[in-house]
């Protein structure tokens, strides 16, 4: 299997995340790609591929242009500001947009409009390495494209918290969703995206929401005890032509381990299975393992032996976009667990 990456992802390395009432070290760091690329090497048989440039035009299929200009000018407006010494981060918010949707000039009133939370700060190389990341998940795409039955896009910063036009979770533009429409501007009819992270995709669903030419599914920690609080519940079905095209199933944040994860992944297989989409898209988030720092569900390495198999049994066109996963140490095993799960459905 191919795994496209690029060192300019490192690029992006946020100091401090606000956790618990305290700034902590951030957990989405460079280090968890180095984990996942030496246990694809060590495990062998993946080949490792630099993205394609496609520019941020892709960014604005389902990000708004306001946005994009926003990240990409960020940090030099940032640095005029307050200058170079900390990380670029909101600390108000715009829950009025409603009653008056104005964007502000300066810089703290722009950050604010377009984030959801705290834990997405910009730093001096996060642009490039926003959008080297949604290139990772592009060249995937084009890899299937041209034949390829499955590929891994490494990407860094993940990507399914971000909505069309707001960042937070670690996530700024949303590669999953980005990949996902790339197959369809390339003639799918029908592609599915299906959302292993522990957290709610919550951008993945919104920007997809009134659409049945994606369908999402997610499985996740329930919202009402767990990030991202406020989406994720299961009678959120999509809206409009959207509606029957989005499945949340959330699942109790501390009993959760195999016996009670294998069915319902299996319901979300067997509704996508249904669909016959011609491309599937996988956000490979990696914290519902046991010993991740942040989570609380219970997988072990061997489950994700299974959900690989599981996937791969579907015998669909693959693209796998990594999302979180934040125990280092395992991260890098559990993910190529996955990777090799896959493949040896397919023979
Ligand atoms: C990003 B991804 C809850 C703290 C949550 C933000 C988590 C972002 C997760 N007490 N902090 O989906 O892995
Ligand atoms: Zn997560």
């Amino acid at each position: 299997m191919k795994v496209i990456y690029t060192e300019k992802q490192r690029l992006h390395h946020v100091r401090f995340e606000f956790l618990n009432g305290e700034a902590t070290p951030c957990f989405e760091k460079p280090e968890r790609a180095d984990m996942v690329l030496s246990a694809l090497n060590n495990h062998g048989g993946f080949t490792m591929v630099e993205p394609n440039s496609y520019g941020d035009a892709p960014l604005r299929w389902v990000h708004n242009d306001d946005y994009v200009d926003f990240l990409a000018s960020c940090w030099d407006q940032w640095v005029e500001a307050f200058g170079d010494v900390h990380d670029a981060s909101p600390y108000c918010f715009a829950p009025a947009r409603h009653l008056r949707n104005r964007i502000p000039k300066d810089i703290e009133g722009r950050l604010g409009y377009y984030s959801f939370d705290m834990t997405a700060a910009i730093t001096a190389g996060s642009w490039k390495a926003i959008v080297a990341a949604t290139e990772c998940a592009l060249t995937g795409v084009d890899l299937i494209k041209q034949g390829e039955h499955a590929a891994f896009a490494l990407c860094r910063p993940p990507g399914h918290h971000a909505a069309s036009d707001l960042m937070g979770g670690y996530c700024y533009a949303n590669n999953a969703a980005i990949a996902a429409e790339s197959f369809i501007r390339q003639g799918a009819k029908r592609v599915a995206v299906l959302d292993i992270d522990y957290h709610h995709g919550n951008g993945t669903q919104s920007i997809f929401y009134h659409r049945n030419d994606v369908l999402f599914a997610s499985i996740h920690g329930d919202p009402d005890y767990d990030y991202p609080h406020y989406l994720g519940f299961a009678d959120e079905e999509g809206e409009g032509e959207g509606l029957g095209f989005n499945l949340n199933l959330p699942l109790p944040l501390h009993t959760t381990d195999w016996s009670v994860y294998e069915p319902v992944l299996a319901q979300a297989l067997t509704r996508i299975a249904d669909y016959k989409p011609e491309a599937l898209v996988i956000s490979l988030g990696m914290d519902t393992f046991a010993d991740d720092p942040i989570s609380y569900f219970k997988l072990m390495r061997n489950d994700y032996q299974n959900i690989g198999w599981m996937i791969g049994l579907l015998n669909i066109t693959t693209l796998f976009v990594f999302e979180g996963g934040y125990a280092v140490d395992d991260l890098g095993h559990n993910t190529v667990a996955v990777l090799d799960g896959f493949n040896k459905a397919l023979v």
